[in-house]
């Protein structure tokens, strides 16, 4: 572990913001060689990311995902549909993709319309091709400790933590927000013997989350809210990660809105030893790990 804040010295340091941006294109650039690799064995990753309606973050995330798959020499086979699209509909094309050989991996962009049931259409994709992680065998292996696929936001912020040595080992974690998609497998992740972390899980139930944070050396906010952690909740040289996108109205900027993370990133970072930041962190991790997942899904269907 990397000490930076000498507090005998009586002086403070500003944390070392985590730059998940140049880790997440050192990692599509690795992996961008790996599938050249496999395309002159004859496989060609291929990916269908499935998108039910307009909701403008899941289209932008969707975009995003999308020019990785092209800028790694993927095949992309994404589908956009209507928002009123049946379940019936979306699982039909869900089976025609589990039976095409060519399709390595399938994601159906969360969240979906309500009248569409997401757990019957996430049960519904053939688990070999669950490049999520969030199939109930996925799920299941990854609480034993099998090798599955993980959950892209939760694994790339363990990257990230491996890539800048901050030490899980023994660590005290505080994740906060048990969503399917990250606080649940995160907590899962983080203490597991690779990371070996004690982990506590913390949300909207939690009472006097502050008295939880204040003792952890790593702070992961998956909440979902502004302002989930300020700076009086964090331990002096704790690394603090901040997986919360928010849309907050910005009349100055030409999209209407600005991104901000669930963290008081300008005060948190007078009081942690590692930040991210919101552009910028987590964000271009879920899009690296999501390729990762699709070209070792194509490699798969080369070693059987
Ligand atoms: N099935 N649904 C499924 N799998 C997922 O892994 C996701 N998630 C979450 C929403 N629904 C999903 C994502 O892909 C969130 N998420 C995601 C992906 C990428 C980014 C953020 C969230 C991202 O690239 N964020 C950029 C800013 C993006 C912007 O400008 O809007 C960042 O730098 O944080």
């Amino acid at each position: 572990m990397i000490k930076r804040c000498g507090s005998g010295a009586g002086y403070t340091m500003s944390a070392v913001i985590i730059d998940g941006k140049k880790t997440a294109a050192e990692i599509r650039e690795r992996i961008a060689s790996r599938t050249a690799e496999l395309k002159a064995g004859g496989v060609v990753p291929c990916l269908a990311v499935i998108l039910v309606g307009n909701d403008p973050a899941s289209l932008s995330y969707v975009r995003a995902k999308r020019n990785a798959l092209s800028e790694a020499g993927m095949n992309d086979r994404s589908v956009q549909l209507p928002e009123n699209t049946s379940e019936a509909e979306l699982l039909s094309l869900i089976g025609e993709l589990n039976r095409d050989e060519s399709v390595h991996g399938i994601l159906v962009q969360l969240p979906l319309p309500k009248h569409i049931d997401e757990r019957k259409i996430l049960f519904a994709i053939s688990p070999e091709k669950d490049v999520d992680g969030f199939h109930p065998v996925n799920i299941g292996k990854l609480v034993i400790g099998c090798d599955a696929p993980l959950p892209c936001t939760p694994h790339g912020i363990v990257v990230l933590l491996k890539s800048m040595h901050i030490e899980t080992s023994g660590a005290r974690a505080v994740v906060v927000g048990r969503s399917n998609i990250v606080g649940k497998p995160l907590a899962l992740l983080l203490s597991r013997k690779d990371c070996n972390a004690t982990v506590t899980l913390c949300h909207t139930g939690t009472k006097d989350l502050k008295s939880i944070t204040k003792d952890a050396d790593i702070v992961v906010s998956a909440a979902g809210m502004p302002h989930t952690i300020r700076a009086d909740m964090v331990k002096k040289g704790a690394a603090v990660i901040d997986v919360g996108v928010n849309r907050i109205p910005d009349a100055s900027k030409k999209s209407g809105f600005r991104l901000t993370g669930d963290v008081d990133f300008d005060a948190v970072k007078e009081v942690a030893s590692y930040i991210t930041p919101v552009p910028g962190g987590v964000g271009p991790m879920t899009i690296a790990m999501l390729m990762q997942n699709t070209l070792e899904a194509a490699e798969r269907t080369r070693e059987c």
